[in-house]
């Protein structure tokens, strides 16, 4: 005779082994559909907020050279210093076959930007292509050091993408120490000063106002299209932000609509042609934090 606590048979035995792996199973699953999805829908940001899959999946513009299918490829990575160096450079579509149809975008196909690490240097050159596809160009890199390269251009139907490329000038790089912020810009006789605040995650208008000798400049000419252009960068990595002109008089001010990502830093390019002459205005801002 059998006392205490009573022995399970075989048969129980293994039922109960049954019913405990498809508990388990069960649970896995309930599990998996609480924080499967939602787990992917939510991304951190990071400044630390939280956004959907959707909006983290847009990347700013120029960290990469290949993007969308879309690749930039320097002839060279390493240009020695001069004040006309030839760069050369080819834009591979889809099909790996260098492209050649564009959508014109301020009156051009293709605009590349050029800076420096440090953003002390800015040029924004219209290279010109070739029937294989080669762009050419020569930049003034008479100042040694890392600069980034933006080829901002829109496929022939297709969406403006900014590809972005790392270029070397060899020779002393003396790295200037990182700017503080500046409304007020001298270049060649003229003053332009920036006004409007810019808002992480909104589209802010600044309003840049042009002056000469003291005197409001009301006899802008067009240049690509509008009385002004625009580049707008981040400090810390040179991420391109989007920045559309918006219609106005030919000064003395020209407004841009600025979409800054995130809070923080940035360098402002502005372009202006007046006396048949492009001028560069440059700028530090610092982008607030926008409502989350
Ligand atoms: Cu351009």
């Amino acid at each position: 005779m059998k006392s205490g606590r009573p022995e399970l048979d075989a048969p129980t035995k293994l039922v109960g082994f049954f019913v405990g792996i498809a508990f388990l199973f069960l649970a896995a699953l309930f599990v998996g559909d609480k924080i499967g999805p939602d787990a992917q829908a939510t991304v951190a940001t990071p400044h630390g907020g939280h956004a959907t899959h959707d909006e983290t999946a847009e990347v700013p513009a120029g960290l990469q050279a290949t993007q969308d299918g879309y690749a930039l490829e320097l002839e060279q990575s390493v240009v020695e210093s001069g004040p006309t160096a030839a760069v050369n450079f080819t834009i591979r579509g889809p099909d790996g076959a260098p492209l050649t149809n564009f959508d014109d975008m301020h009156t051009k196909d293709l605009h590349l930007i050029v800076v420096r690490r440090d953003l002390t240097e800015f040029q924004h050159v219209h290279p010109t292509r070739n029937a294989s596809g080669t762009w050419s160009t020569a930049l003034d890199l008479t100042r040694p050091g890392p600069y980034r390269l933006f080829t901002d251009f829109t496929p022939a139907g297709g969406e403006n993408i900014t590809l972005g490329a790392e270029l070397t000038v060899p020779g002393d790089y003396r790295p200037q120490p990182p700017s503080t912020p500046n409304v007020t810009s001298r270049v060649d006789g003229y003053t332009v000063t920036l006004a409007g605040a810019v808002t992480a995650g909104e589209n802010s208008i600044v309003s840049l106002t042009i002056e000469q000798n003291g005197r409001e400049v009301t006899d802008l000419e067009p240049y690509l299209g509008a009385y002004g252009h625009l580049v707008a960068l981040r400090a810390d990595d040179l991420a391109y932000l989007h920045v559309h002109p918006e219609d106005g008089p030919p000064g003395p001010t020209v407004d841009f609509g600025v979409d800054a990502p995130t809070a923080g830093t940035y360098a402002l390019y502005l372009d202006f042609q007046h006396g048949g002459v492009v001028h560069t205005a440059a700028f530090i801002i610092e982008v607030q934090e926008g409502q989350a």
